[in-house]
């Protein structure tokens, strides 16, 4: 587990995604402290950290030489500041790992699209890799919705991502600079780590830590890893310990539960994965009291699940592909957990798994997998959850696999009932109004009674890319006649994050709001999962 941090202009001009015009005076933290992130990260559990050093708006968090869109025209510390060396050193002070996330995509540059930009990218990358010290992972964004301000240009940009960035030059200054530096690309050249094709915080149940050098790595690639790939890729789970990546007051309430983050856990780094969990810094430039309670609750959740290994106070016999628990006596447990030692490759391809209950046997599955029992490939750690039984042995035998497995670990454990705790806390659904379609791209939301309208929000269909909307434009009426546009714009990185997105604006009267699907993500015909219009109260 390693933390991401997400922090830029757009935390002050809420947004998740900014256009590259935001003034860098918005730029003024009051307490800004590095070593309150490293603090609360390495009590969360985390092992390093990964920092937005520039973000999609191009605003660079270090004072680049080679640009003029950075901290250093802010008034914070009278422009000598640099965050990104605070995050360095506060890291090496508690013992964390560091590392920097470059989006590729640069709203701000007026070259973005042409060469000369490959080149500024390259030389910030240069700067970052030489002047602060070891990183443990450089993180490529591939995301490019194509319209930015690129410099006052105000235009869409489409660039080959193939091609543009001439990733082989990159790679072989990265490993030049700093060899063991991990490399994270969602683009086309393969990286060392994959992402999993979701940032909602899970990856398949069978997870294959192999791609294919060369080709495109569709969804289930991605998500499930490549059984007989040939290059060694493991995935990393992404997600965000609140619904959005940035800093959103209007979030404050919708931290993840412990629960939700535990389901995370099981479904990442009991997949054979890594979790990079994100916290996301508030415009004080601290970590919020919430997120930061919450994540070392997660941690010390981890700790008391996996504190006593009830194999241990039995016998445990391995012959040949079976392995047998014996326990001295009724033992309750709800927790499996397997490792293969992954020097020598990731072998097993299924097994079971058997308890004996009052004398008989029975099968148990993985409780947290839509398909199948789970009981699939191991890789460097599957933790298989199931409920509460009670057992005098345990038969874990692996029943496939690609060549001898070798099994580092097996453990057994009794995880503590939460389920008290909400679930999915903060997203709420409802759907009180009266909704139709005026034409594919246009929907009316009717509210029962007129109101003074703050709001809207908007939830995208959860199953498919298909009428989510990308650009909108949402309107109010009491009358049908006029209207008043109450907002319109972009639901930035709606695609990979199909989460609530919340329009504010003044209070308007209404009895019906319009909704112009301006752009959409895919097909014709706009989609969406909920709606909700706020009012005044
Ligand atoms: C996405 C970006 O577009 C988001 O803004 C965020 O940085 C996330 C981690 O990756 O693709």
């Amino acid at each position: 587990m390693y933390a991401f941090i997400h922090y830029s202009l757009n935390t002050y001009t809420d947004q998740e995604w900014g256009f590259g015009n935001e003034d860098p005076k918005l730029f003024n933290p009051s307490n800004l402290d590095c070593r309150q992130w490293a603090r609360v990260c390495k009590q969360a559990g985390m092992k390093g950290i990964i920092f937005t050093a520039k973000h999609h708006c191009g605003f660079c968090m270090w004072p680049s030489k080679h640009t003029e869109y950075s901290v250093k025209n802010s008034p914070w510390k009278n422009g000598q500041g640099d965050v990104v060396r605070e995050l360095a050193e506060a890291c090496k002070e508690e013992g964390l790992e560091y590392a920097v996330y470059l989006s590729p995509w640069d709203r701000n540059h007026p070259e973005y699209g042409k060469p000369a930009y490959v080149t500024y990218f390259r030389n910030q990358l240069r700067e970052l890799l030489t002047e602060y010290g070891d990183m443990f992972e450089v993180w490529f964004d591939g995301a490019n919705g194509g319209d930015g301000w690129y410099g006052g240009a105000n235009e869409i940009r489409r660039i080959d991502r193939t091609t543009y960035y001439e990733w082989p030059e990159t790679y072989k200054m990265i490993r030049e600079l700093q060899p063991k530096c991990l490399i994270w690309n969602d683009g086309s050249d393969r990286g060392d780590l994959r992402w999993v094709g979701t940032e909602a915080g899970n990856i398949g149940e069978t997870n294959w830590s192999l791609l294919n050098k060369t080709g495109d790595v569709p969804y289930e690639q991605l998500h499930y890893g490549l059984e007989n790939g040939n290059v060694w890729c493991p995935g990393e789970t992404n997600t965000s310990i609140r619904p959005g990546w940035f800093y959103h007051e209007t979030e404050n309430e919708n931290v993840k539960s412990l629960s939700k983050l535990m389901d995370t856990y099981y479904k990442s780094v009991g997949r054979n994965s890594t979790l990079l969990l994100n916290f996301p810094i508030a415009p004080n430039g601290r970590i919020h009291p919430t997120d930061s309670l919450r994540g070392i609750a997660f941690k010390k959740m981890i700790d008391e699940v996996f504190k006593t290994d009830l194999a241990k106070k039995g016998k445990k016999k391995t012959q040949g592909n079976e392995t047998m628990i014996t326990f001295k006596k009724p033992t309750t447990f709800n927790r499996f957990v397997a490792e293969e030692d992954i020097r020598y490759g990731q072998r097993v391809k299924k097994f079971s798994l058997e308890a004996e209950v009052d004398g008989k046997w029975q099968p148990l599955k993985d409780e947290l997998v839509d398909h199948g029992d789970g009981l699939t490939t191991i890789g460097h750690r599957r933790i298989i959850c199931f409920p509460n039984v009670t057992a005098t042995r345990l038969r874990f035998t692996i029943t496939d696999a690609k060549c001898e497995p070798i099994i580092k670990k097996t453990g057994v454990y009794l995880a503590p009932d939460i389920t008290q705790d909400t679930p999915d806390a903060g997203e709420k659904h409802s759907s009180d109004y009266y909704i139709f379609f005026g034409t594919d791209k246009v929907m009316f939301v009717t509210l029962n009674d007129e109101a003074d309208v703050t709001g809207f929000r908007y939830l995208p269909p959860q199953d498919s890319k298909e009428g989510l909307i990308t650009h909108y434009r949402i309107s109010a009426t009491t009358d049908w006649k006029t209207w008043e546009t109450l907002g319109e714009g972009e639901f930035s990185n709606i695609v990979n994050n199909p989460i609530w997105q919340t329009i504010r604006c003044k209070p308007t009267r209404a009895k019906v709001i319009r909704v112009d699907g301006l752009r959409l993500a895919q097909g014709e015909r706009m989609g969406y999962s909920d709606v909700e219009v706020l009012t005044e109260k």
